[in-house]
Parts: C-alpha cells; sequence; structure tokens
C-alpha cells in the first residue's frame, strides 16, 4: 500500500522542525521482524491462552512451567530475529534530529539491536530473568540444565527464577516511567508507531504530549485508541512508512 505522500510530507516538516522528539513503540514495529504482536486475532501472542494465565503473577505462581515455558519459546524466536527496516529507520532518525529517546513497550530489544542510542524500556527486557523473591536480575542461569523441573532456581536463594518483564498488575520501572512522562510532556513531536493502545499505564503517554503541546503522529496499519490523540495517521506497515519518511526527511535537511 502507497504512503498517502502529502501525509509524509506534513509529518516530514513538523519533524524537521522538532528539537525535541519521542519514538513511542508496541508490538507492530517489531511485527515485521517475525514477532507476533498480542492482540492479532489470528496470529498474536495470546491466541491460545488467556493472558490472565500468562502474564500475571498469578498466573504465574499457578503453573510456573507452562509461563516459563512460553517466555523460554518466545526467548528463542526473538533471539532469531533481525530488527525491520522500520527499527533502522528510527536509528536513522536518531541522528538526523536533534534529540530522540525511543520509548518502547517491547521486551525484545530490536531497537538497540538497530542502533538506536537512547531507549527506554517500559516493559522489561525477556532476555533478563530475574529473582520471584529478590527481584534481583540474575546473570548466571541455564534454561537446559534443569531438565523436568522449570523454572531454574536462583542460586543464591533456591527460589524460582522468572522473566525480568512487567506483568498486569504489576508497577512499572518507576524511574523508566517518570522519565518517559518527562520525555513526553517536554517533546516538540511524538511519534506513536505500532501499538493498540490498550495497555495503561503506557498508552496515556501520546495524549500526554499532545497536552502539553506536542504534534502526535501514528504510525499505524489501521487506527485505534491512540488515533483521537494523534493529529494525523500515517497507515501502513511501520517497516514501509517510516523508511519513506526519514528519507522524506534527509532530503528536507538537504535542501
Ligand atoms: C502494526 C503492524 C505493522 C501490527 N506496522 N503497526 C488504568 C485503566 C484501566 C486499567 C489499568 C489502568 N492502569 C493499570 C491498569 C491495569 C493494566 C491495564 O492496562 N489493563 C488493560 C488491558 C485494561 N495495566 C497494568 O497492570 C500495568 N501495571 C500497572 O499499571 O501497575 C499499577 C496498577 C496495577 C493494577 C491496577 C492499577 C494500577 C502493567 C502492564 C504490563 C503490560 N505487560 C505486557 C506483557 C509484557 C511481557 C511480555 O511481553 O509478555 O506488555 S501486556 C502486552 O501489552 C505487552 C505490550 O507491551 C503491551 C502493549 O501491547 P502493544 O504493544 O500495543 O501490542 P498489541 O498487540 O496490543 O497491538 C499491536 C498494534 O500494532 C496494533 O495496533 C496493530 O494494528 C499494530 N500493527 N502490525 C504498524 N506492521
Amino acid at each position: 500500500m502507497e504512503v498517502d505522500p502529502e501525509m509524509i510530507e506534513r509529518s516530514a516538516g513538523w519533524l524537521a522542525e522538532a528539537r525535541k522528539v519521542v519514538v513511542f513503540t508496541g508490538a507492530g514495529v517489531s511485527a515485521e521482524s517475525g514477532i507476533p504482536t498480542f492482540r492479532d486475532a489470528l496470529t498474536g501472542l495470546w491466541e491460545n491462552y488467556d493472558p490472565q494465565q500468562l502474564a500475571t503473577p498469578e498466573g504465574f505462581l499457578a503453573d510456573p512451567k507452562l509461563v516459563w515455558e512460553w517466555y523460554a519459546y518466545r526467548r528463542k524466536l526473538i533471539a532469531e530475529t533481525q530488527p525491520n527496516p522500520g527499527h533502522f529507520a528510527l536509528a536513522e532518525l536518531g541522528k538526523l534530529v536533534w534529540e530522540l529517546t525511543v520509548v518502547t513497550q517491547n521486551v525484545d530489544g530490536l531497537h538497540r539491536k538497530a542502533g538506536s542510542r537512547k531507549v527506554i524500556e517500559l516493559h522489561g527486557n525477556i532476555t533478563r530473568v530475574k529473582c520471584w523473591r529478590g527481584d534481583t536480575v540474575v546473570e548466571d542461569w541455564d534454561d537446559r540444565s534443569w531438565a523436568g523441573d522449570l523454572p531454574p532456581r536462583c542460586k543464591l536463594c533456591g527460589d524460582m527464577l522468572r522473566p525480568d518483564v512487567v506483568w498486569f498488575g504489576e508497577s512499572l520501572p518507576e524511574q523508566e516511567l517518570a522519565e518517559a512522562f518527562r520525555l513526553a510532556q517536554e517533546c516538540d513531536l511524538m511519534l506513536v508507531v505500532g501499538t493498540s493502545g490498550l495497555v495503561q499505564p503506557s498508552a496515556s503517554l501520546p495524549a500526554a504530549a499532545r497536552q502539553a503541546g506536542a504534534r502526535v503522529v501514528e504510525v499505524n496499519r489501521e487506527p485505534g485508541e491512540i488515533t483521537p490523540s494523534a493529529h494525523l495517521l500515517l497507515k501502513g506497515k511501520s517497516g514501509e512508512v517510516l523508511p519513506v519518511l526519514v528519507n522524506r526527511l534527509k532530503r528536507l535537511l538537504e535542501e
């Protein structure tokens, strides 16, 4: 699908004027890397499971092995994926504007892998593991050495290990969340990419940016919860829209 040239023109013009830019991303930005989104009815990550069973502390306590294995499956999938043109375009954008921060809900680490420098991870990172009891990140663990007894155990206290991600009902990392809202309220432009905007408190960032006077540009395959907070929607796949937008900005800056 061709991206609306007039919308690209307006967005690139706004980016050229902006000094502080926040890029707020969700699972859609990684879809073209082969990582399923959460809420896609046909291929989404929760297609065969109830999210309450997999992504809550209560779900983990009820069936720790199931939850560990679901994350182990996703960890392996993510380890085999590469950033897509959308991630690379955002890394490139970081070199073109005065100040840019990527605030992501994704746990896949693909923005850093693509070269984005300043990245705030609001929902954790799936490659890290922490101790259920101590809440401390554990470096020394091995999935394979625990045949039959999953999740693996913390070598210091013997309690279960769990992925270092934020489950429903858990608080987001305090410093990262405060920094994300501060940046949202100070930026001139927020680019919102590939999120359904259903999960709070992260989903309030675009409205916070707009209320504080920023321009908000959304990139998504379809309109959603964020669209009313956006000044315009660049409709399409982020791996196609973002390279076009960044190339247009580059040419504008050269003129
Ligand atoms: C494309 C594309 C392409 C596809 N190109 N686009 C206030 C009101 C109501 C409820 C709450 C509230 N405050 C807190 C809550 C409770 C809860 C919540 O929000 N519930 C709602 C579901 C109603 N929030 C919490 O519990 C949070 N904690 C918290 O607030 O603590 C304090 C508190 C607790 C309890 C009560 C009150 C206060 C924690 C939220 C943690 C979210 N964790 C997860 C799992 C992370 C670990 C893991 O990966 O397993 O984070 S849930 C899941 O959703 C994941 C994502 O980061 C997050 C957002 O999803 P995202 O990224 O938007 O993905 P999708 O699939 O939803 O959307 C994909 C989008 O991409 C779509 O729009 C597509 O169209 C688009 N797309 N292909 C462009 N190629």
